[in-house]
């Protein structure tokens, strides 16, 4: 961890030196991708298993691949009642609101004999992504999957690698409390090629969303454009802004929540109370040798933690805006008053009481954000992520006539005569 100044001439060059996670060599992985793509388009579910016996180390033929309604009931089975009440509560939250994300097609008649509007179409079929190994979360699949849901996808396909055959019980149980309709045991670029040109057993689906590793997110940009991808999610962020008040304890831990999930997170306390940000530094400390996760959080912590102490909330605000964190937390007495000043920020958590894991599981909001400063142009996923929208046009002869001049003018300032024929054949008739 780095405890900078913020008013050093050198500030930025020095945070930005330790944030930079230095650009990943994708040349190599994106061969490797390349060449499994195109062998699955080639042999379909034979490509597949093969893969699948190859990296996750499962015999099984293509019918094996999905998971059965016998294994979610045994998933079940094995979920404890209280565990299974949070799954609950979590979906049904991030559902509610959602719904609130819909949008409806609309048609408006406000000028006489011309109707214009949009139509609001869910997907047909979607492809959720789920990792397997140390990043399995049942709260992603929530996130995923209660979008798509709520927006009315017809059919939701999930993905999830089972090394060793290995299924998570959470992680189905939450695949079928939130409307997934079919399971898959397929991870890696090869699950994201058979969603994106579909196999005799794997449907091809309109968008795969979800995490990945760098296969998994390099398969995803080779196939967008055959589909629909969400954005490709970088090492999650924290950025706290404190004014002094609260409680060290409290901050130290939401910086570490973070910093637990990778070795390359990054979490960053930003304070007007240099004493503030000296007792947090201590209570990190103190906190990390507690964790389970130890190594990983002292790891992103060591590499990538960073306390600064601001002249004044309005220089902590500014630069938080130039970093537009993923997670932004406002660990200020009166939070409403500055959330306006925030302009960048994948999701901002308002006071002492909303630590940033209240959001990664129920509090309703998505928790998949924009990473990696996106949050400049990108938005939380959301129920838009999963519908697509249609233009709708309606003229009268008397709307045509009355724009249809204009129209023959464009037409033929362009050169395209048979453009304005299409209109005053119609305006002559
Ligand atoms: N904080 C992560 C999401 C997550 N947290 C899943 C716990 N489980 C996204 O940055
Ligand atoms: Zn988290």
């Amino acid at each position: 961890m780095q405890f900078l100044d913020i008013r050093e001439a050198d500030f930025q060059a020095k945070f930005d030196a330790i944030v930079e996670r230095g650009e990943e060599s994708g040349r190599e992985v994106e061969e490797v991708v390349l060449g499994i793509i195109s062998d699955v388009r080639k042999r379909g579910d034979e490509a597949l298993i093969e893969y699948t016996r190859r990296f996750d180390r499962l015999e099984c033929d293509a019918a094996g691949l999905e998971i059965t309604e016998a294994e979610f009931a045994k998933a079940f089975a094995q979920v404890d009642e209280k565990d299974l009440a949070a799954l609950k509560l979590a979906v049904e939250r991030v559902a509610r609101y959602h719904e609130k994300q819909k949008q409806q097609t609309w048609l408006s008649t406000e000028e006489a004999d011309i109707m214009l509007g949009q139509k609001v179409t869910p997907l047909a079929k979607v492809g959720i992504y789920v990792p397997g190994g140390k990043a399995c979360y049942p709260s992603s699949v929530i996130m995923n999957a209660v979008p798509a849901k709520v927006a009315g996808v017809g059919e939701i396909i999930m993905v999830v690698p089972t090394p060793g055959g290995e299924t998570n019980a959470h992680v189905l149980v939450a695949a079928k409390l939130s409307g997934v309709d079919r399971v898959f045991r397929i991870g890696g670029a090869q699950a994201v090629a058979a969603l994106a040109y579909g196999t005799a057993t794997v449907p091809r689906v309109d968008k795969i969303t979800g995490p990945g590793n760098i296969y998994v997110a390099t398969a995803k940009k080779l196939v967008f454009g055959q589909v629909g991808i969400d954005m490709i999610a970088g090492p999650s962020e924290i950025l706290v802004i404190n004014d002094g008040s609260g409680n060290p304890t409290h901050i130290a831990a939401d910086l570490l929540s973070q910093a637990e999930h990778d070795e390359l997170a990054s979490s960053v306390l930003i304070t007007t109370d240099r004493s503030f940000g000296e007792k947090v530094a201590a209570e990190v400390e103190r906190q990390l040798k507690e964790l389970s996760r130890e190594a990983i959080a002292r790891k992103s912590w060591e590499s990538f933690g960073v306390i600064i102490v601001a002249g004044n909330l309005e220089e902590a605000i500014a630069f938080s805006n130039r970093i537009a964190p993923e997670h932004l937390e406002l660990a200020v007495d009166n939070p409403f008053e500055i959330m306006p000043l925030i302009t960048n920020a994948g999701a901002i958590f308002m006071g002492h009481y909303t630590p940033e894991a209240s959001g990664d599981y129920l509090a309703g909001p998505n928790h998949t954000l924009p990473t990696g400063g996106t949050a400049r142009f990108f938005s939380p996923l959301s129920v838009d992520d999963f519908v697509k929208k249609s233009s709708l046009i309606y003229f009268t002869k008397g709307g045509l006539q009355r724009v249809g001049k204009d129209i023959v003018r464009i037409a033929t300032l362009e050169g395209l005569e048979a453009h304005g024929k299409s209109v005053s054949f119609r305006l002559d008739s």
